[in-house]
């Protein structure tokens, strides 16, 4: 979507081979960083390493995230818990702080991070993702106040049940049981939550999108 509104997108993630099908079809448009974002070091060697063209950056969206395991505290391993912790936390602020520098020289600049509706609910089951996302929420609102006057934007975007393979890793890879967690609602799709990204890019300048919170039509929100 943002490279059909005339920008130019580098898509930071570990699967290579995805990255260099994306820079195939978006020829010149896309530059692939292959690269964990927990690993900080290699990460701004890669960012100091970009191609002039891409060297250039105005807008960030914080995108990497994920669920492992199902149960209780008591359920996940504690691999699990340092994963969720490690991606969800570090790796957002090793992109971000690796990032900003040039989104304030740009003068226009903007984060956009991913959260989750679990940032602002409580739910059996959520203890360290939800947890991780609400420091994600907190943390960009006392980023913002860093922000104001150095003219970077920051949004959170908040989604509820998307299918994307967000529930395929939390099933660690079982097709059938990452399907059921969708059965029983008509969930979002991946393009329901980019079309909030850019609607909160694309507002003028003066207008700071703080948060968009977003869900399935028939997901239930008791637990609020
Ligand atoms: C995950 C949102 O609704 O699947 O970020 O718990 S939900």
């Amino acid at each position: 979507m943002l490279i059909a509104q005339g920008c130019k997108v580098i898509g930071i993630g570990r699967r290579k081979e995805r990255l260099e099908q994306l820079a195939d079809e978006f020829h010149g448009n896309f530059h692939a960083l292959d690269c964990d974002v927990r690993d900080s070091l290699v990460l701004n060697r890669k960012l100091n390493e970009l191609p002039d063209e891409f060297a250039a950056v105005s807008k960030l969206v914080n995108g990497a995230g994920l669920l492992q395991g199902q149960g209780t505290l008591l359920d996940v391993s504690d691999e699990q818990i340092s994963t969720m912790l490690d991606t969800n936390i570090h790796g957002l602020i090793n992109v971000t702080r690796a990032v900003l520098p040039k989104l304030i020289a740009s003068g226009h600049g903007h984060v956009v991070n991913l959260t989750s509706i679990g940032a602002h609910v409580h739910y059996q089951g959520g203890h360290v993702y939800a947890a991780s996302k609400a420091f994600v929420d907190h943390f960009g609102r006392c980023l913002r106040t860093e922000l104001v006057g150095r003219r970077v934007r920051l949004t959170s975007i908040a989604p509820g049940k998307t299918r994307t393979e967000f529930a395929l890793v939390q099933c660690a890879g079982d097709q059938a049981r990452a399907d059921r967690v969708y059965s029983s609602l008509t969930p979002l799709e991946a393009d329901d939550v980019a079309r909030a990204v850019l609607w909160a890019l694309q507002q003028p300048e003066h207008v700071n999108i703080n948060l968009i919170e977003l869900m399935p039509a028939d997901q239930e929100l008791s637990y609020r």
